[in-house]
């Protein structure tokens, strides 16, 4: 963070805000997750059945901007440029409606959102995305949330997102079986990693860039309802972010890649059981896939992980990630590979008007 921009959302106080409400910009970034979350126990409040784990990556921002307006009957949404119809537009008026409830301010909003990040294929955009609005439509509803009110209020948006609200490594909690308010148990917090030592990197390789056909709502929930893994799959990966912090507290990216790719490879497993299967790797991911063990071979320390998509980021060393990114390149014919390394939370942006 430099010296001129704002302190984070939540660290602001009523006194020095410079934009009191009605109009305000926020960035933030997608995150991966090493732990993943896959499937809902709670589709409204977004409460998922297990906990996750993420980094936040210092590329692909989205930057979103709310104004609020009072005499419109209606919200308007842009995504770089073009208006949001359908489905996307429902998901971003209900979270404006929530906030509207929250804040009871009911005027309508002017949304405009750009992302850096191919949208919904995979590269987590809808986590920067929701983290984004979340900050922006609180500081342009006049709502003041603490970090953790804030991950809860993205949360709703889209799960992912209340990971995005805090920079490098953070925990998504899923709500403690029988908590009486559920809602209130489910956030995000950081998980505090020396960064200098773990020295963590994250190659994309983005193989494809176009949407996915099913989103991931969609896909997990079909995951929940039909796959006969699921209960196996919600074990094994309750037992790897038990191991998952152990291995960051130690600083031990060999463990902490082992235990994401595994995760990772549970997470595809327990949907392509669904019936009728979801498969979102394709011959290009198993490429980089086959690539990654080769380097492993060669002493690199190289581990996979991919979402819903066929995109596949490679965790490493830093220092060796133009390496790993060489001999991606190399193995496949990728769109685009990137180098990515933990980013800062979201964070207001300076007066928009
Ligand atoms: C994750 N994913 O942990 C997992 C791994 C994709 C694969 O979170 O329905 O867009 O909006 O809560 O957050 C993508 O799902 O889903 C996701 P909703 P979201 O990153």
């Amino acid at each position: 963070m430099s010296a001129e921009d704002p302190p984070p959302a939540a660290h602001r106080t009523t006194e020095d805000r410079s934009d009191a409400g009605e109009d305000a910009a926020a960035l933030a970034y997608p995150n991966i997750a090493l732990v993943k979350y896959w499937g809902k126990r709670d589709e409204r409040l977004v409460l998922p059945w297990t906990s996750s784990l993420s980094m936040t990556l210092d590329t692909f921002p989205t930057t979103t901007r709310v104004r609020l307006t009072p005499r419109h009957r209606q919200d308007t949404v842009t995504l770089n440029g073009k208006p949001l119809d359908g489905e996307p537009l429902r998901r971003v008026v209900a979270f404006l409606d929530l906030v509207r409830e929250t804040s009871g301010r009911p005027a309508r909003a002017v949304v405009e959102s750009h992302n850096t990040v191919p949208t919904g294929a995979g590269l987590a955009s809808s986590a920067s995305g929701f983290a984004a609005l979340a900050t922006a439509a609180c500081a342009a509803y006049g709502l003041h949330l603490d970090a953790r009110a804030l991950s809860r209020l993205a949360r709703r948006g889209s799960g992912s997102a209340a990971r995005s609200v805090f920079g490098a490594f953070a925990v998504w909690h899923a709500a403690r079986t029988g908590h009486q308010d559920p809602d209130l148990d489910s956030f995000a917090e950081p998980v505090p990693v020396r960064l200098d030592v773990l020295d963590p990197a994250l190659v994309i390789a983005v193989v494809d860039p176009r949407p996915k056909p099913v989103s991931s709502r969609e896909a997990m929930q079909h995951t929940v309802n039909t796959s006969p893994l699921f209960r196996a799959w919600m074990a094994s990966s309750r037992a790897d972010l038990v191991e998952m912090r152990a291995a960051l507290h130690g600083c031990d990216l060999d463990a902490v890649g082992e235990i994401a790719e595994r995760n990772a490879l549970g997470m595809h497993a327990v949907m392509l059981a669904a019936r009728p299967a979801v498969r979102y790797l394709s011959p290009a991911s198993l490429t980089v896939l086959d690539a990654v063990l080769e380097l492993r071979r060669d002493g690199v320390s190289a581990w996979a992980t991919m979402d819903a998509g066929p995109n596949v980021k490679v965790l490493c060393h830093r220092a060796e990630a133009g390496r790993v990114a060489g001999v991606v390149r190399a193995a496949v014919t990728a769109d685009s590979v990137h180098v990515a390394g933990p980013g800062p939370g979201a964070r207001l942006l300076g007066d928009s008007s």
